[in-house]
């Protein structure tokens, strides 16, 4: 998000790049907590916010994971995180899955798709699997930045996801879905492309809310994607979906990193 090109204030604490980067229940530790303290449902460390955790949220939703949240509010809990020496590069997000304390968004989607069958049946579709998210995590990372920009900026903003969206990335999927007939981006199943597309439809939804005019095939895969139960779900209100970020969550945000 932002604070990756905002750049970054370095920590001073331990020695987190030291750390294994895969972790053997034989370690037991990585830091200083044990990984028996660690829960059965994956644990997601993040602010309550979207930003770059959201994507794996909505992976999880989709896959009927359910999971655990702690949510850093304060710099002294991210301090904590960085003391702990359980953050490998001082960043979050942060996921303890199967034993395993990941951080590096695309490697935890990448991991979850796998697991759970969200990533093709071969190579090749995950080849292709891995086009269809890139561009959607480009559009994506256009309106991450937006809550984080100046009232002029954020005019600007608009209007360039708006071209992005309509003029390069939606055209593409649009496309795809004509070219083959079928229901879902790649193979006859439901992937992590399916699930990324719907994210980044829903939320250039909220800047331009008919955005997809001129996309019928987007339309019917939207309506088609929200209506599988583990989305549906996640789009209720109550699920552990976020909001868009108001003023108070980005002052949130921006204590805590910077
Ligand atoms: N490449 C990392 C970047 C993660 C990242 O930028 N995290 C921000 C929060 S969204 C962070 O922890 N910033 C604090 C810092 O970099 O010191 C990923 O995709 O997970």
């Amino acid at each position: 998000m932002l604070l990756a090109f905002l750049g970054t204030r370095s920590a001073s604490f331990g020695n987190s790049c030291l750390l294994p980067l895969l972790f053997d229940q034989d370690l037991a530790f990585s830091g200083n907590r044990k990984f028996e303290e660690m829960s059965a449902k994956p644990k997601l460390y993040y602010f309550d916010g979207r930003g770059k955790m959201e994507s794996i949220r909505w992976l999880l939703a989709a896959a009927g994971v359910e999971f655990e949240e702690e949510f850093l509010e304060t710099r002294d809990q991210y301090e904590k995180l960085l003391q702990d020496g359980v953050l490998l590069f001082q960043q979050v997000p942060m996921v303890e899955i199967d034993g395993m304390r990941m951080v590096q968004t695309r490697a935890i989607l990448s991991y979850i798709a796998a697991k759970y069958n969200l990533y093709g049946k071969d190579l090749k579709e995950r080849a292709v699997i891995d086009m269809y998210v890139g561009g959607t995590e480009d559009l994506m990372g256009f309106i991450l930045m937006f809550p984080f920009l100046s009232a002029e900026d954020k005019e600007k903003q608009r209007a360039f996801i708006v071209q992005k969206a309509t003029s390069r990335y939606f055209p593409v999927y649009e496309k795809v879905l004509k070219d083959h007939g079928k229901d879902f981006l790649v193979g006859n199943q439901l992937s992590r492309a399916d699930v990324q597309l719907l994210e980044v439809i829903l939320m250039a939804e909220e800047y331009k809310p008919d955005i997809l005019a001129k996309f019928p095939l987007l339309q019917s895969f939207k309506a088609r994607m929200s209506a599988i139960p583990n989305i549906k779900k996640f789009l209720q209100p109550g699920s552990q979906r976020k909001p868009l970020a108001d003023k108070n969550a980005v002052a949130k945000v921006m204590k805590i990193f910077y």
